[in-house]
């Protein structure tokens, strides 16, 4: 018997702001290829969608590869092992690797981690202890540089990179501040993750004045994944040697042209602040202590994580649309396959 393998391509590339029609879904049959030597068959069980894939769908980030119209869609996955020719890996191992936003992928061995099912849940290795848990590590200590008794700002502040930068943040002894979109993200970032305020952006226009409240002291460290008005106030607010990470410009991933917002440029002579954007990637040779200090974290309590799981292959889309709209709270992910307890 063969089993029927659903995957997503692109079908159109978007304009703007994406919606349902920039995604097809087919179905091809399990193998799909059969694996060669030095391949193994993997069966999802979780996948990631990811605020850059934006830029995957029509090649504005400047540094993702675009996918071509009629491509399979591909991102983070975490699986189980169903065949393996010739590789370390054996059957019912979890795995984690760049795979197609389908029901079964098809990879080489050398493209694929173990994952270790007694550190976390598994689903952790898309999240807190994968990308965008390193992105917030590497761009918290390396780039933003929070000292203690620092002010640290992180936009984002209730999503995958932002909430473990605050943390992280925390850790280093800094006052942690963070921008989301509503109140009960608000009510998880301080209640939850601990940190000293969080503004609810939509709540207010008058950014600089919400800022003030909660970062009276001015702002030496900015962690910023969202950009726009947002961080317009945070430069006017920039102590002496202050640092910016640019990690994510989301408010503007989906925009058509760049929007001639209020230039604050001016801000950073004064200050001698550093602006510095990062690539999680420029980090590689140091993934694996990255990974285990954030384990470490989560297993201390010192870290807490969530994640926002939408069940079913056939609802990706959504969940990847949803990051737009801010309908997550943590990670996002999609849940493809049960676990089989074949290990
Ligand atoms: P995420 O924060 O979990 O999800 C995206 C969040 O962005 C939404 O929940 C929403 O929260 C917020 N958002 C969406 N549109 C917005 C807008 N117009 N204005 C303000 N906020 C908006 O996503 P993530 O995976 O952690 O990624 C966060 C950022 O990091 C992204 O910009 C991403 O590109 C960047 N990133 C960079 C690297 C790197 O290597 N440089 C690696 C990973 C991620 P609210 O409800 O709060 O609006
Ligand atoms: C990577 C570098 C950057 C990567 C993801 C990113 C999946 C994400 C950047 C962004 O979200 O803006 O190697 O691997």
């Amino acid at each position: 018997m063969v089993d029927p393998n659903r995957q997503w391509r692109l079908a159109e590339r978007p304009e703007g702001t994406p919606d349902r029609d920039v995604f097809e879904f087919v179905e091809t049959e399990v193998p799909d290829p059969e694996p060669g030597p030095g391949e193994v068959l993997v069966r999802t069980r979780y996948l990631s969608v990811d605020p850059y894939m934006r830029g995957r769908m029509d090649g504005t980030s400047g540094y993702a590869d675009a996918w071509e119209v009629g491509d399979p869609l591909q991102g983070g996955v975490v699986g189980e092992v169903v065949e393996s020719n010739g590789t370390g890996f054996e059957a019912g191992d979890i795995v984690t690797g760049n795979l197609r936003w389908a029901d079964y992928s098809t990879a080489a061995g050398t493209d694929l981690r173990p994952v270790d099912p007694d550190l976390a849940p598994v689903s952790a290795a898309l999240g807190v202890l994968g990308m965008p848990g390193r992105t917030a590590y590497f761009g918290t200590r390396e780039v933003a540089q929070p000292g203690a008794g620092d002010t640290f700002v992180v936009t984002g502040a209730a999503g995958a990179v932002g909430s473990v930068a605050g943390q992280v943040a925390a850790l280093s002894g800094a006052r942690v501040v963070g921008f989301a979109g509503s109140d009960e993200k608000v009510r998880f970032v301080e209640d939850e993750l601990g940190f000293d305020a969080c503004v609810n952006y939509e709540a207010t226009d008058d950014y600089g004045a919400a800022l003030d409240e909660a970062a009276p002291d001015g702002v030496d460290a900015y962690f910023d994944n969202v950009g726009g008005p947002i961080t317009d106030a945070v430069f006017t607010r920039l102590n002496l040697d202050a640092r910016v990470a640019v990690c994510g410009q989301i408010s503007m991933y989906n925009a058509t042209e760049t929007p001639a917002g209020p230039r604050k440029l001016r801000h950073l002579i004064g200050t001698r602040a550093t602006v510095e954007g990062f690539l999680v990637s420029d980090f590689a040779p140091r993934f694996e202590a990255a990974t285990e200090q954030l384990a470490e974290w989560v297993r201390s309590g010192d870290v807490q994580y969530r994640e926002t799981v939408t069940e079913g292959l056939e609802n990706a889309p959504e969940a990847f649309l949803g990051l737009f709209e801010g309908e997550n709270i943590g990670k996002q992910l999609v849940e493809v396959g049960e676990e089989t307890g074949q290990q």
